[in-house]
Order: structure tokens, then C-alpha cells, then sequence
């Protein structure tokens, strides 16, 4: 694993309506190393996304400390805290425009060559490549009408071609099915050592790989440890897995 990229939750409480709130999370606290891969699992609802929407700072925690690499990320400027990492929201936002601009979003300055190689970690470039006018084709409005889990691939390229040191999947992978999810999840761990990755997901196989899974219930953690971990010792665990 890399040096870069290690996230702390310390005690974590928010609510969106600040202290006195109702709280969406609980006191979470977590370690993710640099290079590690932790799922995120729970009922809807359970505080997932306003979970990992407090790393980047969309909103400040109520009480407690999140730390990246060692800085209370209340320290860091919003901008330079999230040109570390890239987030891949639930729903996919691709605008009107080519394969290309939309892509390059990650990053302004990225050549074709790094464009095409996010595309490929993220199991896209096939199917842009099918297209007649390729990584010309024109998203949406008048242009190609991409599948779900065609469009979840491409924001994943775009998030990817920023080369972060933290990649955050908001249910990402929902769309695509499990062998394709399978390779981008091979592509990551091959790519560059050191890419902290938080997965959030409704399926566990999804997450079953992962180095650590945290299950979240109504905005406590009530279990966090891997698969084998889980499936002995966690009965919401157990439950998702049986649903
Ligand atoms: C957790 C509330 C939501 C729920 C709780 C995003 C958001 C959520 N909430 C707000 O009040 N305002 C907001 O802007 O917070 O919601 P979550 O974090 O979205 O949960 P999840 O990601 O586990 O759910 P899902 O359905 O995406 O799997 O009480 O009303």
C-alpha cells in the first residue's frame, strides 16, 4: 500500500440540522488505510451517503474528527481536499456533450491516452469503442442513448482520470452487472498501489472483497470487519446477505 490516502472517522455524529439535530450518524468511528478497500453496507436510509458526503467536506461533521492522512480535514480547504479524491455520486450526471468532454470532466488537462486508460479500468472503453464515432460520440440529446450500467462505467472513467488518492463509489456499480463490477474492481487494485477506496453498495458481492466492510443500521455502525468476520458475528450482516 502507498503511503497517501488513509482516512480516520474519530467519534463521528452529524445531522444535517447541526447540534441538537436529529442525527443521521452515530458516533462512527472507522480506520481505512492508504491502499485499502472498505465496503459500506446497510439499509436505505442507514446514512451511507451522508456518511461519505462528510469526507470531502459537503458537510462538516456535528461532533467528532474525520482525519485524511493525518489532518482534521476541517484544517484543509474544501478545493484542495477534494482534488485528492473523486466521488462518484448514486446518480450518474453526464451532460450533453461527447464521450470525451464528459470524461475529461475528471480532468480538464487529461491526454487521450489517459482518458482511454480510465475508460478501460472502468470497463468502458469497449463499448465507446463499438460506437461508430467512438469517444466522439455525443451523450444524450440527439446523440447515443447509453445504458444505466454504460453511463455508471463512464462516470466511473471520469472519476478515475482525475487519478485520485481516494476513490469514493456511491452505489456506482448498481447497474452493472457482477462480472463486468468483478473487472473494474481487478482494474483497481492493479492500478497505481495505493488508491483508498470506499464502495458503497446494496449487494454484497459487491463488498465481499473488500478489506473491511462497515454495516451501518439506522446511523450506528453495528458491525465492521470482513466477510468471514461478518457472516459469524453480525446479525444485520446476516440478514442482507439472506435478502
Ligand atoms: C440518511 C437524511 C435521510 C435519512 C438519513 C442525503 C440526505 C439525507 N438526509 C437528509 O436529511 N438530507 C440529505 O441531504 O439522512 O440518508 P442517506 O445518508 O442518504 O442514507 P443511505 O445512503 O444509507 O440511503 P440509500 O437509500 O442511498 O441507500 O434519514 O432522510
Amino acid at each position: 500500500p502507498g503511503k497517501k490516502g488513509r482516512i480516520d472517522f474519530e467519534q463521528v455524529s452529524f445531522s444535517y440540522d447541526g447540534e441538537g439535530g436529529q442525527p443521521v450518524l452515530k458516533q462512527i468511528s472507522f480506520t481505512c488505510l492508504p491502499g485499502e478497500t472498505v465496503g459500506i453496507i446497510g439499509s436505505t436510509g442507514a446514512g451511507k451517503s451522508s456518511l461519505v458526503g462528510l469526507i470531502p467536506r459537503f458537510y462538516d461533521v456535528t461532533e467528532g474528527t474525520i482525519r485524511v492522512d493525518g489532518m482534521d480535514v476541517r484544517d484543509i480547504e474544501p478545493k484542495r481536499l477534494r482534488e485528492k479524491m473523486a466521488i462518484v455520486p448514486q446518480k450518474t450526471m453526464l451532460f450533453t456533450g461527447t464521450v470525451l468532454e464528459n470524461i475529461r470532466w475528471g480532468k480538464a488537462e487529461a491526454t487521450h491516452e489517459e482518458v482511454e486508460q480510465a475508460a478501460r479500468m472502468a470497463q468502458a472503453h469497449e463499448f465507446i469503442s463499438a460506437t461508430p464515432d467512438g469517444y466522439e460520440t455525443r451523450v444524450g440529446q440527439g446523440g447515443v442513448n447509453f445504458s444505466g450500467g454504460q453511463k455508471q462505467r463512464i462516470s466511473i472513467a471520469r472519476a478515475l482520470v482525475k487519478k485520485p488518492e481516494i476513490l469514493i463509489l456511491d452505489d456506482s456499480t448498481s447497474a452493472v452487472d457482477v462480472a463486468t463490477e468483478g473487472k473494474i474492481k481487478d482494474a483497481l487494485r492493479a492500478y497505481a498501489a495505493g488508491l483508498t477506496c470506499i464502495l458503497i453498495a446494496q449487494r454484497i458481492t459487491s463488498v465481499m472483497d473488500a478489506d473491511k466492510i462497515i454495516v451501518l443500521d439506522n446511523g450506528e455502525v453495528v458491525g465492521i470487519g470482513t466477510h468471514d468476520e461478518l457472516m459469524t458475528s453480525c446479525q444485520v450482516y446476516q440478514e442482507i446477505f439472506q435478502s
